[in-house]
């Protein structure tokens, strides 16, 4: 069984300039997950800075964004994933297996 998970996905447009970066390349701010709630609920980054999810919960989540823009994929429990946002706006997000998980990014420029 697979504890962890690492995944790279490019929000808001340049994927492909974005992908053939290394992902330690980019800054990542760290989120936890546990208890069921992203913590902080709220973060603010630059541009070009990476999110990394942690979950310390046992049970499974995701993040992903309200519009399915982008999205984690499952991150089991010790399970990290991240994602690289290009471009300035704000996201809001949620757990799909628990709806009531939200949080918001701020990207500024
Ligand atoms: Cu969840």
């Amino acid at each position: 069984m697979q504890l962890t998970r690492r995944r790279l996905i490019s929000a808001g447009g340049l994927a492909a300039a974005a992908a053939a970066l290394p992902a330690a390349a980019a800054p990542a701010v760290r989120v936890r997950i546990r208890k069921f709630a992203f913590d902080p609920d709220t973060v603010s980054i630059k541009a070009g800075e990476r999110i990394e999810w942690v979950n310390e919960d046992f049970a499974p989540h995701t993040a992903t964004e309200a519009d399915h823009s982008w999205d984690t994929g499952e991150m089991g429990k010790g399970g990290t994933a991240s994602v690289l946002f290009e471009t300035p706006g704000t996201h809001s997000y949620y757990c799909v297996y628990h709806p009531h998980m939200k949080a918001r990014i701020v990207v500024t420029a």
